[in-house]
C-alpha cells in the first residue's frame, strides 16, 4: 500500500472515531442535532420550509465583512495552521491544504442581516479532516477560527464536525473570489454565515469556550437559523 494510502486510511479511521464520540455527545444533547433529512433541497434545508423565519433570498452575493485593511498573502506565503487541544498541532502549505481528500456540498448561505442565498454548489475540505489529523485532545469541545483579517468566530466542536462544515476554496465551479474569503473560508450551513470565517488562517481547538469576535457583541453563541437564534 503506498503511503497516500495510509494516509488516507488513518485519516478515515480517525474520523470514524471522532464521529462515534460526537455521535454519542449529540445523542445526550438532541437540541444540537438536526432532524434526519426529508423533503427535498439541499441537506441544510430538508424537511424545513425553503427559508428559515425572517430571511429574504438574494440572487446577487453580498459582501459583509469587518472591512479592515489586511496583508493578503500570496498562495506561497499561505498556511493554515490547526493547533490548540490537539495531539498533533499542525501547518498546512496550500499544496498541503489542496491534497487533502475534497468535499462537495450544496448547501444555503443565510446571513444574520436577513437575507439568504440558495444552492450553492461549495468544493473544500472538511473541518473534520483537519480535525482527524490534528486529533483534539478528548477535553476539547470548541473550536476558534481565526482569520487573516483578525476576525475570530467559536463553534461547539459538534457543529465544527458536521459534515457540510467546509473549509471551501471553490463556489459554484469557481474559484473563490478575495471579497468572499478567498482562496479559503469556512462555511457553517446550519448556523448563520457569521460562523464561518473569511481568510481562514487558524483552526484553534479549546477546552473552554471563547467567544469570537460578534459572539463577544452580543451575536447568539449557537446560532441556529431556524430556530431564529440570531443574538443573545
Ligand atoms: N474573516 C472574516 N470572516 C467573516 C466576517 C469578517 O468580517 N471577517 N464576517 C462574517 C459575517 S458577519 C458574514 S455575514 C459572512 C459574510 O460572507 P460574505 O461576505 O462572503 O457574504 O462572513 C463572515 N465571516
Ligand atoms: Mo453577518
Amino acid at each position: 500500500m503506498s503511503t497516500r494510502d495510509e494516509k488516507l486510511q488513518r485519516i478515515v479511521e480517525a474520523r470514524l472515531k471522532l464521529r462515534a464520540r460526537f455521535l454519542e455527545k449529540m445523542a445526550r444533547t438532541p437540541g444540537l442535532s438536526d432532524e434526519r433529512p426529508q423533503g427535498s433541497g439541499p441537506p441544510n434545508r430538508h424537511g424545513m420550509p425553503k427559508l428559515p423565519p425572517d430571511q429574504t433570498e438574494t440572487r446577487k452575493w453580498p459582501v459583509l465583512d469587518l472591512g479592515v485593511p489586511f496583508d493578503q498573502p500570496s498562495l506561497e506565503e499561505w498556511e493554515l495552521r490547526i493547533d490548540g487541544a490537539v495531539e498533533q498541532p499542525l501547518t498546512l502549505s496550500w499544496t498541503d491544504f489542496r491534497s487533502l481528500p475534497q468535499a462537495e456540498d450544496t448547501s444555503d448561505f443565510h446571513c444574520v442581516t436577513g437575507w439568504s442565498l440558495m444552492d450553492v454548489q461549495w468544493k473544500g475540505v472538511q473541518l473534520a479532516t483537519l480535525a482527524a489529523l490534528a486529533r483534539p485532545l478528548p477535553e476539547a469541545g470548541f473550536v476558534l477560527a481565526h482569520a487573516y483579517d483578525g476576525y475570530t468566530t467559536n463553534l461547539a466542536l459538534e457543529e465544527a464536525l458536521k459534515d457540510d462544515v467546509l473549509l471551501v476554496h471553490t463556489y459554484n465551479g469557481k474559484p473563490l473570489p478575495r471579497e468572499h474569503g478567498g482562496p479559503v473560508r469556512m462555511i457553517t450551513p446550519q448556523l448563520y454565515a457569521w460562523k464561518g470565517a473569511k481568510w481562514i488562517r487558524r483552526i484553534e481547538f479549546l477546552r473552554q469556550d471563547q467567544p469570537g469576535f460578534w459572539e463577544q457583541r452580543g451575536y447568539s453563541n449557537t446560532a441556529h437559523p431556524w430556530r431564529d437564534d440570531r443574538y443573545s
